[in-house]
């Protein structure tokens, strides 16, 4: 197995280059909303749901590039629900992955119009994908779309705008986190084993996985916005607290939150019993994840 940092790397060279062909050349007319599309795509961000995806294609023993444009469309709306949670009608934030946010940039209007674009493109891009009789396009679609929809990635963020300033309870503050964080990265490595013809058995295995896997995510999100720099994040950090957010360390304590990223790791990787070794990488992935300082 080569090292998880030239995985990495080379996994997210081949994503940045698939992206780069799916998405209009920034000339393109109307050029304004292919900039600024690509400003937000390109910007550094790590790829961690992308290389989940095509880890758990190979987990199930399936090639790459049959993975390629689930893990891009993935990125797409991944990078759209960034580009909207900047807005000052959202998180307004001035900083995002090392760089000025869209709207910073661009103005509202064409932020909001990028992210509309880049939902879309990942439907686009879905197109492109090889189906198998157990996992068709219809499969693949309903997957991605309720992901990203209003009982899951949006249904998080309307939970998370309707608790600013309230005491929330773990369990609805796991609620939003499942939703907002854990649906799509589960829906990641879930394309990523359907993109493989996965059986049953490993994709509810991948499925355990990614729960564990997004919430243990988010616990780590939640306690390196108090523990780091904006410069080390590359976004405001600090942010929960100014806003007087709910979040683990709030509710746990930092090591409360600490022990619970560990045990929700722990989950993640009992969870892969069923592949054996060919579930390492997923197992390194999920250690890096928990070890991460960005
Ligand atoms: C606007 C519908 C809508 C949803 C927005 C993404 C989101 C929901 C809010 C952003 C704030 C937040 C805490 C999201 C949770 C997911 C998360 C930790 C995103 C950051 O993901 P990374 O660290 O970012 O993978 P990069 O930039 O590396 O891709």
């Amino acid at each position: 197995m080569s090292s998880l940092k030239s995985y990495l790397a080379s996994h997210a060279k081949v994503v940045d280059t698939a992206l780069d062909r799916f998405l209009p050349p920034a000339t393109r007319k109307p050029a304004t909303i292919h900039k600024a599309m690509r400003y937000s795509l390109f910007a550094g961000g790590k790829r961690l749901r992308p290389i989940l995806c095509l880890a758990a294609a190979e987990a199930c023993e399936g090639k790459i590039e049959a993975a390629v444009p689930l893990a891009c469309a993935v990125e797409c709306i991944h990078t759209y629900s960034l580009i909207h949670d900047d807005l000052p009608a959202m998180d307004n934030d001035d900083y995002r992955r090392g760089r000025l946010t869209n709207h910073k940039v661009f103005g509202d209007g064409m932020a909001v119009l990028a992210g509309d674009g880049l939902l879309t493109m990942a439907f686009e891009i879905l197109g492109h994908a090889e189906t198998w009789p157990r996992y068709d396009m219809r499969a693949l679609v309903r997957e991605l779309a309720h992901a990203a929809g209003s009982l899951k990635l949006i249904a998080g963020q309307v939970a998370d705008l309707e608790g600013e300033g309230r005491r929330i309870t773990e369990a609805q503050l796991r609620f939003i986190h499942e939703c907002k964080t854990g649906a799509l990265l589960t829906t990641s490595i879930r394309l990523g084993g359907m993109s493989a013809n996965a059986p049953a058995s490993e994709l509810k295995a991948l499925t355990r996985f990614g729960h564990a896997l997004g919430l243990a995510f988010q616990v780590i999100d939640d306690i390196l916005d108090v523990t780091q720099t904006s410069e080390k994040l590359g976004k405001s950090a600090g942010k929960d607290v100014a806003a007087k957010k709910a979040t683990y360390p709030a509710i746990l304590g930092l090591a409360g939150a600490k022990a619970e990223a560990r045990r929700l790791t722990a989950e993640a990787h009992a969870a892969l019993e069923v592949f054996g070794s060919r579930g390492d990488r997923l197992r390194e992935l999920a250690n890096h994840l928990l070890e991460r300082d960005f």
